[in-house]
């Protein structure tokens, strides 16, 4: 009975302790913590991670490597010079016939403008004392006195003749110039190989002259011819200074 007694007690003991009825338990203060653990093993590799960028270019290796591939082209270089002119071309196909004259109104409209201005040039021209009109004929002077040859010359570039008179009426349009300058000018005659026989410059014989009186005496030692103020002619040296006077 008492070792019941005794177990009863330390039983309802245990019992009050279990179900937290501690109100007449002393509690203590927590202890220090322990040290920690010792680290537990390392984990498993992870997986791959995705491919990182390129990294620079490396430095320049050392010279004697193999020679590189060819570069790009280069810039389309400047035009070179411009070639020779090539031979003329074949003459093209024959065109188709044209008008005749008196029906083509662009043409007589052309025509009817020219001869206006030419009218109108010579016009001008005769009224400044620059040009002499005798039939077919046009006299003109530069004013200049030169060497025959050089008369010639002067006649020539500007795309006519020394003037020579044909007949009379020549002769004194000429004379008009020579008296009106008052000075000598050369005529366009020349001596052939027999003295005294002369001729134009184109070769063909006189038919026209109107000498001084005892004129030619050079004896082929005067090969031109002067006219002087009074319109009479005169053979004399090619090498004097006279008027140059043209005709066109
Ligand atoms: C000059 C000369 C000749 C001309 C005679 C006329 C002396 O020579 O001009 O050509 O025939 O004069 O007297
Ligand atoms: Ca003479």
């Amino acid at each position: 009975m008492l070792l019941f007694s005794l177990a009863l007690i330390l039983i309802s003991l245990a019992v009050s302790n279990i179900m937290g009825d501690v109100n007449d338990v002393c509690v203590g203060s927590p202890g220090i913590p322990g040290a920690p653990g010792t680290h537990g093993l390392p984990g498993r590799d992870g997986r791959d991670g995705v491919k990182g960028d390129p990294g620079p270019p490396g430095p320049m290796g050392p010279p004697g490597g193999m020679p590189g591939l060819p570069g790009r082209d280069g810039l389309i270089g400047a035009p070179g010079v411009a070639g020779e002119r090539g031979d003329k071309g074949e003459p093209g196909e024959r065109g188709p016939p044209g008008l005749p004259a008196y029906m083509d109104e662009e043409l007589q409209s052309t025509l009817h403008e020219l001869r206006q201005q030419i009218l109108q040039s010579m016009g001008v021209l005769s009224l400044q004392g620059s040009m002499l009109a005798v039939g077919e004929k046009i006299f003109s002077t530069n004013g200049k006195s030169v060497n025959f040859d050089a008369a010639q010359e002067l006649c020539a570039q500007a795309g006519g003749h020394i003037a020579v008179p044909r007949n009379a009426e020549e002769n004194e349009a000429i004379a008009s110039i020579v008296k009106n300058r008052n000075t000598y000018a050369y005529l366009g005659l020349v001596e052939g190989p027999n003295p005294g026989d002369f001729h134009y410059l184109d070769g063909d014989p006189v038919n026209y002259t109107n000498w001084y009186t005892g004129e030619p005496r050079g004896q082929g030692r005067e090969n031109c011819v002067e006219m002087y103020t009074d319109g009479k002619w005169n053979d004399k040296s090619c090498l004097q200074y006279r008027l140059v006077i043209c005709e066109f």
